[in-house]
Formats: structure tokens, C-alpha cells, sequence
């Protein structure tokens, strides 16, 4: 509800805005609705609130708060404009959240609040990966400072954001705010927090939130650890209660924990015991994403806990199943040996599996990913596969290397989502490289291997083959027809004929609006159609009398002949050495005394290694 300032108070707009970004015909990705509340714009717009009953601008300010999230609002800047001059005049715009891909738009929207002379600021990973990594502000940021965009680098917990609200309250706002060199603690800190009418513009009973920021790993393509750090800063279980309250009394029971690796924050277990007694409690309902590394069955009750706190699916960084290009991209930590045991212990608890799986190491070609999505098909009890390509993201060392070595990258920000292809490859050509990334994707989601994910999921007493196959409906859709990655992806896309990129033309409505029309319709009747034949494929599966009974490699018990009769071990790209790994690991396991020496590197050497 909008409060209305007392006679003696001025009002100053703090309007948040997560941008999204361009289509390939340069029009905002948009949906009617979209599939969950940004977790950054809850932050953000939770400490705003806090800012503002703390009266940071003095007694006589009062700070109105608005968020737009473009991916499912349209965002028109004149209108905020006409709003902001009529009530009081000031304000700050805040681009939140802006993702590499997202820069782009978010100059140009803020373009046209620059030129309705309102101070603007930009923030988030794009702004604090370059800032981390590069030694100088790539061409991208240079262009928009010069049109009097100001920067926010690092995060805004920590009363940061206060001085940004005063210096635009003042008119004085800084070119840059640089946080880089102190993280800060969370605990305590204002709840991830959006008005209701947010989350009914999402799938509606899903909110998002983040317990904590970090990673210990190093790999090579990823932002985080760059940005925030690799040391695990964590909320606490207070903190974690009060938003999950806060949201239950508003009917939403399902979270998403937007952490890059919950298993690695080190809070995990007093974490998940708040919500295992709050389900126990008055929360019963309660559910939750979360997304681990592939070591996390290692960690003593970390599987059972989540389960009984409500964990019903969790994304893996999976990356891929070739030792040699996990050991490239600095991904030591993921073993393939541990893969099977890693998700037959996820499904035994009940949660639906995602992986998330990289298409252009070194090591690959068109011949090989396929290879590989055909065995992991075989032989992991996986429930969804999102297919990434190899990105040098702003902020990741792999970008750095590429910058530093001048190496070709794409120039246009807007590409950078992962669904595009922004560099080289060393051995495939660029059209085999995108068109070995499609096909990945079409030989995952076929009906064969959907049936066969729905058969796993209903021979398992807790399996929910039902939520399987929207899961999977969902990710086959959007991959297909929609052009953007299925984490990008809603329900009935916009589009708005002047809302297109900067310096594109604006289309004739004679060619538009037919073409959204004639768009729109054939993919409501592609939908239909798959729909239709996967509802089918589930019915029988639920339906056939041998459902208890179905078993397959993937789901059967581990075999004593494992590690020698499957494909994952023998026909990947340095399997062979991975086992080997393997093996002298369990030997120096069961056997400490055999290791005579240790190299620098780590290896250990074993008696009879020694004497071979
Ligand atoms: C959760 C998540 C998602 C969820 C979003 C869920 C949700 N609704 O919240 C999903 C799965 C949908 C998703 C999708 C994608 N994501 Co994502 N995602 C994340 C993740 C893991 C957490 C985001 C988050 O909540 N962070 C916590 C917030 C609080 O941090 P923050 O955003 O940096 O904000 C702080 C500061 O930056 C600052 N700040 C931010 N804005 C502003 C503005 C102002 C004015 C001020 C003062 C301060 C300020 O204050 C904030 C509070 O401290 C991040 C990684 C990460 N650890 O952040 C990746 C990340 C942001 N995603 C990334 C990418 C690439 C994508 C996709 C393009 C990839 C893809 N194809 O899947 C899509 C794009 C979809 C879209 N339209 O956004 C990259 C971006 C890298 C880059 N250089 O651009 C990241 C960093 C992960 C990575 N791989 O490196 N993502
Ligand atoms: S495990 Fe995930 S979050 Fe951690 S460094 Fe690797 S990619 Fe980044």
C-alpha cells in the first residue's frame, strides 16, 4: 500500500528496475508470466524499505519505493517519468541485478530517464565481474559513464545503500561506487521482500530468496567466486524463519534458494534443522529448490536433511562427463565416479534432478557431445539436462585470459546469455559448434528418453512423475520453440512494437502485429501437440502394470563390474584416468600406510607404484 507523505515531507522515487534483455529481432524477452520473483530485486527492494524507516534522507523524506521486473511488466519509461515529475520531481532509477546479457537494455532505458535529467545507477554482476577482473572498464562501460550512468560495484547490504540514496537526494551522484574489496556479512541484514502483486505476475506460489553468497571451488568459467568471493557469508536461521513466514502468510509455500552451492554454505545443517521444524510446526507446506555440487552426498545427513526440510528438486553443476575437460576448466572437484552414486541418492530421497551441462570445452566435437548425451541418458538417473554454452562471462578468469590475450569475443553484451555462441571453438567450426548445442538439446528431449524419465520416476515410491513431466514439459517447450534458454523463459510471450532495441528501426504494424499473431498460434498449437503426446506417453506409463517393477541401467543398484562395463567410465575423454584416480584413492583410503610420498601437486604415490 502507498503511503501518503505528511504535508511537511517531500517525497524522493527509488524506482528498481531488473531489466531482461533483447530477443534476436532486438525486442525485450517478456511474458505474461514469468516463472519466478528476481531474488536481486527482493533484496534490493528490502533494503530500500529498511533505508526508508531508518529515514536515511532526513525526517522530511519520504522515499516511495517502486520495482518492475521487465521479464513479466512492461517498462515505460515516459509514463515513470510523467509520475516522478507529477509527485515531487525526485528520484533515483536504479538498473538492478544486470546481468552481462542485460546491459544493453538497461542503457537504453536508461538513456531516457539520463535524458529527463534523473540520476541513474546501474548494478549488479556485470558492473562487479568487470570491475573485479579487468584492469580497465571495458568500451561497453566507458560509453554509458559518458552519458552520465553511474556504477554500483559489489553488494548494497552493510548500509551501502544509503550513500548512493543521499548523493542522488543531493543531486551529487558518484560515477562509481566500488564495494570490490569488502564483502559483507548477511546476518541481520533486511529479508529478500516484493510487494504480492510481484509474485502474482510469476507462477504465483513460488518466491525466491538467498541464504548465502559464495564458493570454495575455482572454476574457470564462473563469475561468482570473482565477485562474491570464496568464502561462504551465510543468513541466519532467524533470518531464514522470518522470510519464510513473512511469505507463508501471504500463500506462498514454495522457495527457491537461489544460492550457487548450498552444500558449500557452511550453515547448511542449523539451516535446514529451522526448516525442519517450522514444517513440523505451523509451516507444514513448505518445499524448496536448491542447487548443490556433485560432492554433496559426501557430506554426513546433507541428503536426508534436505529431504525432510522440504527439498523436492535440486540443480547440479554437473558441467560434463569428460574428466579431461572438467580437469580444463578447473572443475577437479567433480568426479564422474561419484555421478551415479550422487544422483540414485537424490532420487531415493525423491527430489527431481536438473543438471546443468556445458556444450564447447577443448576436448569436444559435434561426434563427441552426442556420445555423451547418449550415455548420460543410459546410465544416469537424471531427471532434466539444461545445456549451457562454454561462456567467457564478464567476471570468469576465462574471460579475463580471453581479454588479456586478445582473443576474439563477441562484442555484443546482449549474447552473453549462455544460449548463444560469444567465442571460438578450438576444433569445431562456429556452425557446428551452434548446431552441435541444438542438437543436444533435441537428442535429450525426445519422447523415448521422456517416457523413459517418466518410468524411473514412477517405479520410485517417492518419485512425483506427474511434476516430472511438467518439469520436463517445460524445458523441451521452450528449448524448441521459444529461441531462449528455458531458464529465461514464461508463459505467452510479449512483445511491443516500440519498445525495440536502440538503433533498430521501428517495424511497419502491417508487418508486426500478423507476424506476433501468426507466432503466437503456431506455437500454441506446437504446445498442444506435445502436450498432447507426452500426456499420452505418461498416462500409459502410469497405467502399465509393470510400473513398480521397471528398472534400467541408470536407476539399478550399483553392479560389482561397474566401473568396468559402462560407457561413462570407458568411452569419455579421459574416463580411463579417472578411474584409475579412483582407484589408488580407495587403496590409500582402505590402506593409509601403502602412500610413501606426496608430491607438491598433491599426488600420492603407493608402495607398489614405487617398486613398479
Ligand atoms: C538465481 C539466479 C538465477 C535465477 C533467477 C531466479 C530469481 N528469480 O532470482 C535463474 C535460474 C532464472 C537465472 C537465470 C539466468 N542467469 Co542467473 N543467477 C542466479 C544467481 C545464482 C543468484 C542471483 C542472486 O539472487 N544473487 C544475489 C543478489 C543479491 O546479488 P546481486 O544480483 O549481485 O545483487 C547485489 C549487488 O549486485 C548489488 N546491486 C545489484 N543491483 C543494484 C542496483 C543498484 C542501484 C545498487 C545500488 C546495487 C545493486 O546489490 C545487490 C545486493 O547486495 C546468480 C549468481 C549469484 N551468485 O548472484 C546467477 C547469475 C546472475 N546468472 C547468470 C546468468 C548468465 C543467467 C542466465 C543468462 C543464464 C541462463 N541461460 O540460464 C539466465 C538469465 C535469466 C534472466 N532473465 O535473468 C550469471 C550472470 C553473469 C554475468 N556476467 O552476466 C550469474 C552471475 C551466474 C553465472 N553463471 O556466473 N539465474
Ligand atoms: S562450483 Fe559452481 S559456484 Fe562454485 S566455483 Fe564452480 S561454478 Fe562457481
Amino acid at each position: 500500500m502507498i503511503s501518503t507523505p505528511s504535508r511537511l515531507q517531500t517525497l524522493f522515487h527509488f524506482v528498481m528496475i531488473k531489466p531482461t534483455h533483447y530477443d534476436d529481432d532486438g525486442y525485450p524477452i517478456q511474458w505474461f508470466r514469468s516463472a519466478i520473483p528476481s531474488n536481486t530485486l527482493a533484496c534490493l527492494n528490502g533494503l530500500a524499505q529498511d533505508a526508508d524507516r531508518r529515514q536515511v534522507l532526513g525526517l522530511q523524506v519520504q522515499i516511495r519505493l517502486h520495482t518492475y521486473d521487465e521479464t513479466n511488466r512492461r517498462v515505460r519509461p515516459d509514463k515513470i517519468i510523467r509520475m516522478i515529475s507529477k509527485e515531487g520531481g525526485k528520484a533515483l532509477i536504479g538498473l538492478v541485478g544486470v546481468q552481462s546479457n542485460q546491459f544493453p537494455r538497461a542503457v537504453d532505458l536508461a538513456r531516457r530517464f539520463v535524458a529527463a535529467q534523473l540520476p541513474v545507477c546501474i548494478g549488479g554482476f556485470h558492473i562487479s565481474g568487470c570491475i573485479a577482473m579487468l584492469p580497465e572498464m571495458p568500451p561497453d562501460m566507458r560509453e554509458a559513464q559518458a552519458l552520465g550512468i553511474s556504477f554500483f560495484a559489489g553488494e548494497a547490504e552493510d548500509g551501502r545503500l544509503d550513500q548512493v540514496l543521499r548523493d542522488a537526494w543531493n543531486g551529487k551522484l558518484a560515477p562509481l561506487y566500488n564495494h570490490m574489496d569488502q564483502l559483507p556479512a548477511l546476518q541481520g541484514e533486511p529479508s529478500p521482500t516484493l510487494p504480492r502483486k510481484h509474485i502474482r505476475r510469476t507462477s504465483g506460489s513460488l518466491s525466491s530468496m538467498d541464504l548465502g553468497r559464495g564458493c570454495p571451488y575455482q572454476c574457470s568459467f564462473c563469475t561468482i567466486i570473482n565477485v562474491q568471493g570464496r568464502k561462504s557469508r551465510f543468513r541466519s536461521p532467524d533470518d531464514l524463519e522470518r522470510i519464510v513466514r513473512e511469505n507463508y502468510a501471504q500463500g506462498i509455500k514454495r522457495f527457491f534458494i537461489t544460492d550457487d552451492n548450498f552444500a558449500r554454505n557452511r550453515d547448511w545443517e542449523p539451516l535446514f534443522d529451522r526448516l525442519i521444524a517450522l514444517r513440523a510446526g505451523d509451516c507444514p507446506k513448505i518445499g524448496f529448490t536448491i542447487q548443490v555440487d556433485t560432492l554433496c552426498h559426501k557430506i554426513p545427513n546433507f541428503i536426508e536433511k534436505a529431504a525432510q526440510a522440504g527439498v523436492r528438486r535440486v540443480f547440479i553443476g554437473l558441467e560434463n562427463i569428460n574428466p579431461d575437460n572438467l580437469i580444463a576448466a578447473k572443475k577437479r572437484q567433480n568426479k564422474i565416479t561419484d555421478y551415479r552414486q550422487m544422483l540414485q541418492k537424490w532420487r531415493e530421497h525423491g527430489a527431481i534432478t536438473c543438471a546443468g551441462y556445458i556444450i564447447g570445452f577443448p576436448g569436444d566435437s559435434k561426434a563427441s557431445i552426442l556420445r555423451d548425451i547418449e550415455i548420460i541418458k543410459r546410465e544416469l538417473p537424471l531427471d532434466i539436462l539444461e545445456l549451457f554454452f562454454l561462456t567467457p562471462l564478464p567476471g570468469s578468469e576465462d574471460h579475463k585470459i580471453l581479454w588479456q590475450n586478445g582473443t576474439w569475443m563477441d562484442p555484443d553484451m546482449n549474447k552473453y546469455d549462455l544460449n548463444h555462441r560469444v567465442a571460438h571453438h578450438s576444433k569445431m567450426s562456429d556452425a557446428e559448434w551452434e548446431d552441435a548445442y541444438r542438437a543436444a538439446w533435441e537428442a535429450f528431449y525426445t519422447p523415448e528418453h521422456i517416457r523413459t524419465i517418466l518410468c524411473r520416476a514412477a517405479a520410485n515410491r517417492l518419485g512425483r512423475p506427474k511434476t516430472a513431466l511438467t518439469t520436463l514439459l517445460w524445458f523441451k517447450l521452450v528449448s524448441a520453440y521459444e529461441g531462449v534458454h528455458p531458464l529465461e523463459g514464461g508463459a505467452l510471450r510479449m512483445k511491443f512494437r516500440s519498445d525495440r532495441r536502440h538503433g533498430l528501426p521501428r517495424e511497419n504494424a502491417l508487418v508486426f502485429y500478423p507476424r506476433y499473431l501468426a507466432q503466437t498460434a503456431v506455437k500454441a498449437w506446437r504446445y498442444w501437440l506435445t502436450y498432447r503426446e507426452c500426456k499420452s506417453i505418461l498416462d500409459e506409463v502410469l497405467s502399465s502394470q509393470n510400473r513398480s517393477t521397471y528398472t534400467d541401467l541408470a536407476i539399478a543398484a550399483p553392479r560389482e563390474d561397474e566401473f568396468e562395463a559402462l560407457d561413462l567410465y570407458h568411452a569419455t575423454n579421459g574416463g580411463e584416468a579417472a578411474l584409475a584416480r579412483k582407484r589408488r584413492d580407495d587403496a590409500i583410503r582402505n590402506n593409509p600406510s601403502r602412500v610413501i610420498w606426496q608430491t607438491p601437486a598433491g599426488s600420492r604415490l603407493l608402495v607398489d607404484e614405487a617398486i613398479e
